[in-house]
């Protein structure tokens, strides 16, 4: 009896890995500057207000008030999106709150992590039975296991692996390269790299020096074989990582903090980081690197038509974008996305990447780049294919 159903031939690989589409799931709250502060600083008056006589007496330091320029001056960061808005702007709990979920139920990170996917998977024109693995490459992890990745690849129906990645900031890069390495070894074919965000959880809404800095979002990237590839897809020329051990960002929070019970909810079990340091250690790092890995590739620095930088800081992006291309960037050529979304951790290159791609022209080369802690970082040349 003959078939009707054709079967589906996959054309030879290459072992060419390539960007095939990406995705984003921005949530619908976003805070501005003026709202943060407001709150913030309604919390610095009340708390001096109930210390005051500690404070009189100098016994405790009296906080002081945040400042909506200061924000945008130092960072260049306007608003952010958030899971939960309410709760963070009430100056009693400024925190996300939301319901606990049963295990029967969507944990949050797989929610928006499978809605970026989705995103993702359309744009590509994939089926998710064609997807061989999933990788949830992130900042911090919802739970130790089972891993969001496991989950992700459950809802969207893939049958294969899926495990989690952690490298903070740079954890989408090294994702993009973790699946490109499957592509080039040909134990895969097609890789979903998510990452979802969800920083609100972890940032100290009370620390004046970093409550401004980070948002919510999750974003997908599809790398695949070049055989299997849609028309509109970016080839990746190469891939870089690097990890150089510091303390200038870091967060305590872990599952051995119950073996000292006495130091629970103290600010380390929070991002604390020393924001100077970052900036003036990662910046050199960082421009080194992107012109060894271009010298590497036999690509011109100066002749890159993009940069997707990781979105920390806009100052920060200047001084990179001006070290690689020889010139001060322009919106065009540096675009940035942290005006609006703030620092979204690892997610931050591919959103820039993800918003502001179409434009270019078959041939254009650019690069995805993420730094952060650690210290991590990566890069990810791309060439928009003809
Ligand atoms: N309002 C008003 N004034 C302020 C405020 C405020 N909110 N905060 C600080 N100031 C004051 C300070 O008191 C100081 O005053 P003075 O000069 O009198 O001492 C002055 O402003 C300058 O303070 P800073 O030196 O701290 O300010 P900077 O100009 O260095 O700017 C930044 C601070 C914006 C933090 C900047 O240093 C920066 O962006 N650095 C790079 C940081 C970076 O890229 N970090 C990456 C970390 S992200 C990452 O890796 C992911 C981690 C995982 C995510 C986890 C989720 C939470």
């Amino acid at each position: 009896m003959q078939n009707s159903s054709p079967e589906k031939v996959t054309p030879v690989l290459t072992g060419n890995p390539v960007i095939s589409a990406t995705g984003l799931f921005t949530p619908e709250d976003s805070i501005t500057n003026e709202e943060l502060v407001e709150s913030f600083n309604a919390y610095v008056e009340r708390f001096n207000t109930a210390h005051a006589v500690a404070i009189a007496a100098g016994e405790i330091e009296p906080l002081a008030p945040s400042s909506v320029e200061f924000i945008e001056k130092a960072s260049g960061i306007k608003a952010r999106h958030v899971m939960s808005k309410a709760p963070i702007l009430d100056p009693d709990i400024m925190a996300p709150r939301w319901e606990a979920r049963s295990n029967e139920e969507f944990s949050m990170m797989a929610e928006i992590g499978v809605a970026a996917a989705r995103q993702a998977l359309e744009r590509a024109g994939r089926d998710p039975g064609d997807v061989d693995a999933v990788l949830c490459a992130a900042s911090n992890m919802e739970r130790p296991y089972p891993a969001m990745a496991i989950e992700i690849q459950q809802a969207l129906g893939i049958d294969g692996f899926g495990f989690d990645m952690n490298v903070a900031c740079s954890s989408a890069t090294f994702g993009i390269q973790t699946a490109a390495d499957y592509i080039r070894s040909g134990n895969a074919k097609s890789v979903l790299v998510v990452s979802p965000e969800i920083t609100s959880g972890h940032l100290n809404w009370r620390d004046r020096d970093s409550h401004f800095i980070f948002g919510d979002v999750a974003t997908a990237v599809l790398v695949e074989d070049a055989a299997i590839a849609p028309a509109k897809h970016w080839d990746i020329l190469g891939t870089k990582l690097k990890t150089v051990f510091s303390n200038n960002i870091r967060n305590n929070f872990g599952f051995l903090n119950r073996a000292h019970p006495e130091s629970a909810g103290t600010a380390d079990k929070l991002f604390v980081q020393e924001g100077r340091k970052v900036f003036k250690e990662v910046v050199p790092m960082v421009a080194q690197m992107i012109v060894d890995e271009a010298a590497r590739l036999g690509i011109d620095p100066q002749a890159l038509r993009r940069l997707w930088l990781h979105q920390a800081n806009a100052g920060m992006n200047r001084l990179i974008s001006h070290r690689v291309l020889g010139h001060e960037a322009t919106d065009d050529e540096s675009p940035t996305v942290l005006d609006t979304y703030g620092n979204t951790s690892s997610a931050g290159s591919i959103i820039a990447f993800h918003l502001n791609s179409d434009d270019l022209s078959a041939g254009d080369t650019g690069l995805i780049c993420s730094f952060g802690a650690g210290y991590s970082a990566g890069t990810v040349f791309v060439r928009k294919a003809a």
